[in-house]
């Protein structure tokens, strides 16, 4: 962002259109001389204060609630106004009118508020990441992992590692800089065991079958398989309404159809496609090619297949065998008499599409699923692929040094610790380790 920080930003704060109340949010220097503006005295931070803002000439504008906030404490770190007024498009637009002719203010970009908190030490990044997720959250699940990573689920391990890798670090550069002296095998082995330990903790964390991602992203099941099998049934079922066209057209479903759902407290995003057959249609071929795109980056994929055709389960059997992501199989039609196959039980079920109540048992199926997922880590840490990249960065890091004979050369086992501890620091935006060194070293005591 270029724009100045110097600059009051100001923005409503709650939806355009109309509604009972509506919050202008106002941020910097000249906050807390808005009330002037519309000819009403300063209010005292801390304290909300009813007043009647009133316009140019002096007509009242509007009965308002006015809330200051003054530097540093406040959201932003700097001085902040906050109006509540009535929800009407004239009298917000009337109000940010005002402002915006006001010399040294300006509407504020997207996201400019939070990154004055950030550049101001209020938050970092994984907490303004975490706001970002609480604003979006749309079930549960969502709205406690936001809260927890805002309130320090992610930075707070994230930044104990950190510094316990500096501290290791530290070690290894007071033994660069008395490099005559013997090396004292004892810290060797301290410093040995305290790595493997981080370690450990890193693949902790990474092992957590992405669930964190799921919750933010949804987990994405694409229902798949040949033409006329039930596939739209199947989604349509799922979703409780008629989202896709059934038909016993082949190639009916020709894009991608998408219906967002929760399914056992998990924002699932379910996408039809169209089926797997030959063909000389340009836009159904495009269709099949995107099917293809979705399975691959599925995180389950629901192969429907007739299950009254004969050979049912080989060409299932094959089909899943291309999929790059877990799968289920369900053989679809039971109700026309399910043709026995050479298959696991637990490898597929069999349902009659048809039936309102299959619904139940499909999600019972996906539920089971998912329960695992969930079990398998309480409180992933990991909401983002971004902070994967950067722990997995780490570990290789400190793996790498594990491998480093410490006959050798000591400054290279210690560029991988400071490689490990910038990783890390880019989750939080802490990338400098000179820091923290400085830190710790003025806790040091020669020798030591
Ligand atoms: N008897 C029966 N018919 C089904 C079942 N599932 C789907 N159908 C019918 O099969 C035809 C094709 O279904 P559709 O969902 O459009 O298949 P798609 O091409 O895989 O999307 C339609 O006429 C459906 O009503 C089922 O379990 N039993
Ligand atoms: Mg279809």
């Amino acid at each position: 962002m270029s724009f100045s920080n110097a600059d009051t930003i100001f923005a409503l704060a709650t939806p355009p259109g109309v509604s009972a109340i509506a919050v202008i949010r106002i941020s910097g220097v000249s906050a807390l001389r808005v009330p002037h503006l519309f000819g009403v005295e300063a209010s005292v931070p801390r304290t909300a204060k009813r007043v009647f803002l009133k316009d140019d000439r002096g007509i009242i504008l509007d009965d308002v609630m006015l809330l200051g906030f003054a530097a540093p404490a406040s959201a932003t770190g700097e001085d902040v106004l906050e109006i509540h007024c009535h929800g009407s498009v004239a009298v917000i637009e009337d109000i940010l009118g005002v402002l915006a002719k006001t010399e040294g203010f300006r509407p504020a970009e997207a996201g400019e508020f939070t990154r004055r908190a950030l550049d101001n030490g209020k938050m970092d990044i994984t907490a303004a990441e975490g706001l970002a997720d609480l604003i979006e959250a749309e079930t549960t699940l969502q709205r406690r992992q936001a809260s927890a990573q805002m309130t320090g689920q992610l930075s707070r391990p994230v930044g104990f590692w950190r510094e316990e890798i500096a501290r290791l670090l530290a070690h290894l550069e007071a033994l660069i800089d008395f490099a005559d002296e013997e090396l004292p095998e004892a810290l060797r082995q301290e410093i040995e065991a305290d790595t493997a330990k981080l370690c450990a903790a890193l693949e902790t964390a990474l092992d957590d079958q992405r669930f964190g991602e799921i919750i933010r992203n949804g987990l994405s099941v694409v229902i798949a398989g040949p033409v006329n099998a039930g596939k739209s049934t199947l989604m349509n079922l799922l979703a409780g309404r008629n989202a896709a066209i059934v038909s016993d057209t082949e190639g009916t479903t020709r894009d991608v159809i998408e219906v967002r759902l929760t399914l056992s407290g998990i924002p699932v995003r379910l996408a039809d496609t169209a089926g797997f057959r030959e063909t000389a249609d340009n836009i159904e071929a495009e269709g099949i090619l995107r099917a293809q795109t979705e399975i691959n980056t599925a995180d389950l994929v629901l192969l429907v297949i007739d299950g009254s055709q004969p050979g049912w389960a080989e060409t299932a059997d094959k089909m899943c065998q291309e999929f790059g992501s877990p799968y289920l199989i369900i053989a679809s039609k039971s109700d026309k008499g399910l043709v026995a196959a050479d298959l696991d039980e637990d490898g597929y079920f069999s349902a009659d599409l048809t039936q309102s109540k299959t619904a139940q048992k499909i999600e019972a199926a996906l539920h089971s699923y998912l329960a695992p997922l969930n079990q398998a880590n309480q409180t992933p840490i990991i909401t983002r692929a971004r902070h994967r990249d950067a722990f997995a960065a780490a570990l290789v890091r400190l793996q790498h040094s594990q491998t480093l004979s410490w006959e050798g050369d000591i400054a290279l086992i210690a560029e991988d610790y400071r490689r490990a501890a910038s990783a890390l620091g880019r989750i939080t935006g802490h990338i400098d380790v000179e820091e923290l060194l400085d830190h710790i070293f003025s806790r040091f005591c020669i020798g030591k």
